[in-house]
């Protein structure tokens, strides 16, 4: 394949950033992006100073969970200079085809998900193949479970389907406090985003962590039990076991960024280490002859769900 060429602007990033990562000027700090609005960078130094950046243009892209590396340029005046390498990023493609970056550097996505409104399996496995793109362990909450009727232990058959791919699936209440308990472990030491559509809880769960703290939530429409997207812009709170929740705005979707390097099957674990068994190394799992994908789709060893929405991820592709 063709290298791609950098353009002398993009060049000149990269040369402008790896100055600013391996200069040893005095002046530089180290901090952790704590937000991102409006071309402000908020960003936390190692003694829990909170510093307003301003960007130096063509920086490129910052999130939440990013490290920057930032100067004071006057008493209370800072300006983010470069960002330093991520161990993971996490993007998807918004509605208009526009590449959106979420959270860098994470341990771990908490899918939110919640009774009402019910959850899309589709938008899960789209959040799930993103996760196994970018190395970074999911855990499914399934919110609002004092939403449920009496005796539901797996409401949309949550457990059932993703519990024997090595997926934790949390069942939890901000109402009722349930799940609250193990969700805060599950944090203990982790960077943690909350991501999902808008309505679910997200915000309402970041405020159960952390009482002490500000965080907007908002009544939801009951005509249509959708959420009004009340949080506007992602934040990184500190928990007090030593991890770090990054609260984000809800999605309408969750396109994952695909290409041709890795195959959509790589992001369905029990697809992937099935297709082993497949007569053909290359074989897509459509329509091939003995493509043990289909067999196991069809023996119910592979959940149709999960097998559809491989289909229409590699028909996206
Ligand atoms: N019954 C019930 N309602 C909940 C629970 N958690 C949150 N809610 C309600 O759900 C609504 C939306 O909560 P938010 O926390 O604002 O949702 P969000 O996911 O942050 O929404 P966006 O910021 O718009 O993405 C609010 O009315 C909450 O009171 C829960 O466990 N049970
Ligand atoms: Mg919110
Ligand atoms: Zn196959």
């Amino acid at each position: 394949m063709a290298k791609r060429r950098l353009s002398h602007h993009q060049k000149k990033r990269i040369q402008a950033t790896q100055d600013a990562i391996n200069s040893d000027n005095q002046n530089h700090m180290h901090g952790l992006v704590i937000s991102h609005h409006g071309g402000k960078i908020v960003v936390e130094s190692p003694d829990g100073s909170l510093h307003i950046c301003a960007v130096k243009s063509n920086i490129g892209i910052i999130v939440c969970g990013d490290i920057a590396v930032y100067e004071r340029i006057k008493e209370k005046e800072f300006r983010l200079l470069a960002i330093q390498p991520r161990h993971n990023l996490l993007q998807r493609i918004d509605g208009f085809g526009h590449l959106k970056s979420v959270a860098a550097n994470l341990s771990q996505l908490l899918i939110c998900l919640a009774v009402k409104p019910a959850p899309n399996l589709f938008l899960l496995d789209q959040y799930l193949l993103s996760a196994e793109q970018q190395n970074i362990d999911v855990v499914i909450v399934l919110n609002k479970a004092d939403m449920l009727p009496d005796g539901f232990v797996d409401p949309f058959d949550l457990k059932a389907i993703y519990e024997p791919l090595g997926y934790t699936v949390l069942l939890a209440s901000v109402k009722s406090i349930n799940g609250m308990e193990p969700l805060r472990t599950l944090l203990d030491n982790n960077t943690s985003v909350l991501s999902g559509v808008s309505g679910v809880g997200k915000s309402s769960i970041t405020k159960a962590l952390l009482p002490e703290i500000d965080v907007k939530i908002c009544e939801i429409s009951e005509a249509n039990e959708e959420g009004r997207h009340t949080t506007r812009t992602s934040r990184l709170y500190h928990l007090p076991n030593s991890g770090h929740l990054i609260d984000t705005p809800g999605v309408r979707g969750f396109n994952p960024v695909l290409d041709n390097k890795m195959p959509v099957s790589a992001g369905f674990r029990e697809i992937n280490q099935m297709s082993n068994r497949c007569r053909f190394a290359n074989c897509r799992h459509i329509n091939e002859p003995k493509c043990a994908v289909v067999d196991a789709v069809s023996q119910n060893d592979i959940a149709n769900s999960r097998y559809q929405n491989y289909l229409r991820l590699v028909e996206k592709l």
